[in-house]
């Protein structure tokens, strides 16, 4: 390592003096003004992280569903999951290390983690639309070669696309061919031989309307549509040619506002859903004949999916291992419905894709999803051999139910939770079942529900327990909690700081919004 090439190149990427920035659920972010220097010191660490795994490391530019003002960088390991913990302490470090330190953090991290610097090192590098994520990865990969490391470019791709790729070219190819064609090919692949299924039966195309949040997703959808488009038509809105990126749109903006994206048309009974900026999170929604919106969030998603996996499985005749992974998100009406009706095992994690994909990773198959519409499914391969085994042996329903069960394992992107992928999904088994929106919205229904952002002075003094769902500091707030709760009828409400934003979030749920005050009120005028 020469170390003295390293600090020279770092001194055209300097590091704004007194700077701090954590690696945080999702990476750094922040203004992308202030970004130059981590991009070129997170080249540097995906260096070493692949030097050490002696595998290849992605970086992803982007700030997801943050103002396009904003950018971000992310690592992804070796199986396309996210940065492990020790190296997300080393990202924050070195992040935040004053220049002439620089050295000093990439020995001590060289030291600790037992890096072998003469093993070779690949990284591969994407980055979402944002204007500034173009000259942004130019620093990553400023980064990268001062260390001697080699890379590719794949140049925009969303954020899971890229996860994709590191996970394809380390499996040797047994998941994919790590190229954008690879990708559209393997999942419309699948898409194509599930509704081929449904055809037959005449019915009209499906279609499907998306909000792509000015961003990525309208890229990639463009790029691969003709490839499914025989089973599915999709109408892109919001597609990057006229608005500003999630301004007024995408999955985090109608999570959060509860209303549809502006720049969408939408008739009544229609199928809409919307994308994040890095098409890694998606939400569907639809009006009803009386114009009222009704959202379908990461919880209904995977209702539906692991429904349909579970009935799958009970065709094949398969014991199998199935279990669903949620946060303290989820509205409490999912889990109930997916414990007492469906009779799955539910788990909650922490808040953050790493927590719900590792906590999925012990079942042979996990599904998993955060309210706000990130998620995917995830096979062991284990069981991905049998079925596939059966869909080739077996000829009768259950052969059936085997070679549908197949498909759907290859159009899932088992490394992260994929917009794109998870559309295809959907759109498969609503046709495959029949299903229209609205019946799919019945399943069950959701108990009505607030979450606020509040901003404190220090978010740090609130810590929490129990997957995030209790606070233990500061002393009193969580009895505070308990008192209000206690008053209504299916009632849960928890407070946490964020790990993306400066302030606190504030989650509560109940099977009525009429406040105990209200009620009280209104008890008493009855028996007046
Ligand atoms: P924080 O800011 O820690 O709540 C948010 C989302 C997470 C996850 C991350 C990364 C909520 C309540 N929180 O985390 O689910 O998506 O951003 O993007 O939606
Ligand atoms: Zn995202």
């Amino acid at each position: 390592m020469d170390l003295e090439a390293v600090c020279k190149r770092s001194a055209l990427h300097a590091k704004p003096q007194g700077l701090i920035l954590q690696y945080g659920t999702a990476g750094f972010r922040t203004n992308a003004q202030h970004l130059d220097h981590i991009m070129f010191r997170m080249g540097l660490l995906a260096v070493l992280r692949s030097k050490q795994t002696r595998s290849t490391i992605g970086v992803m530019v982007t700030a997801s569903h943050n103002p396009e003002e904003d950018n971000g960088v992310k690592l992804v390991d070796p199986l396309g999951e996210m940065l492990a913990p020790s190296w997300e302490e080393h990202a924050t470090c070195l992040a935040s290390a004053e220049e002439q330190d620089v050295r000093q953090v990439l020995a001590a991290i060289v030291e600790k983690e037992a890096v072998d610097l003469t093993q070779t090192a690949f990284v591969v590098i994407a980055r979402d639309t944002r204007p500034s994520s173009e000259k942004l990865s130019q620093s990553v990969i400023d980064g990268v070669t001062v260390l001697g490391g080699q890379f590719h470019d794949y140049g925009l791709l969303t954020t899971p696309q890229l996860h994709y790729m590191v996970y394809c070219r380390n499996s040797g190819g047994r998941y994919g061919q790590a190229t954008v064609e690879g990708y559209c090919q393997k999942l419309s692949k699948a898409f194509v031989d599930l509704t081929n299924q449904v055809s037959c039966s005449g019915d009209v195309k499906r279609s499907v309307k998306v909000d792509c949040a000015n961003g990525i997703g309208a890229l990639k959808l463009r790029e691969m549509e003709h490839y499914f488009s025989r089973g599915l038509s999709v109408l892109l809105f919001n597609d990057g040619t006229q608005g500003r990126l999630n301004h007024l749109c995408g999955a985090d903006f109608v999570k959060s506002q509860q209303k549809p994206p502006q720049g969408i048309e939408m008739k009544s009974g229609e199928r809409c859903c919307s994308f994040d900026g890095d098409a890694d999170r998606i939400v569907y929604y639809y009006c009803d004949a009386d114009g009222h919106f009704h959202l379908i969030d990461g919880d209904k998603i995977a209702t539906l999916i692991s429904s349909f996996l579970k009935e799958l499985l009970l065709e094949i005749g398969e014991s199998v291992n199935l279990g669903v992974v949620q946060t303290a998100y989820a509205n409490g009406s999912s889990t109930r419905y997916l414990e007492e009706v469906m009779k799955v095992p539910v788990y909650c994690t922490k808040t953050g894709v790493k927590h719900l994909h590792h906590k999925a990773q012990e079942f042979d198959i996990g599904v998993y999803f955060e309210a706000n519409g990130h998620g995917t499914a995830l096979f062991s391969e284990a069981v991905e051999v049998k079925i596939k085994r059966l869909a080739q042996e077996l000829d009768d329903g259950k052969g059936k139910a085997a070679r549908t069960l197949a498909s759907i394992i290859d159009l899932f992107n088992q490394a992260a939770g994929d917009a794109i992928s998870d559309m295809l999904v959907i759109e498969a088994i609503l046709a495959l079942k029949g299903l229209t929106v609205q019946q799919w919205d019945a399943i069950y229904v959701d108990l009505p529900n607030r979450q606020l952002k509040v901003k404190v002075a220090d978010r740090r003094v609130i810590s929490t327990t129990d997957a995030e769902r209790q606070a233990v500091t500061p002393p009193g707030l969580q009895e505070a909690i308990n008192d209000l709760v206690k008053k209504y009828t299916l009632a849960r409400a928890f407070v946490r700081p964020s790990g993306t934003e400066d302030i606190v979030r504030v989650y509560a749920e109940a099977n009525s919004q009429v406040s105990w005050h209200q009620s009280i009120e209104f008890e008493s005028r009855r028996k007046t």
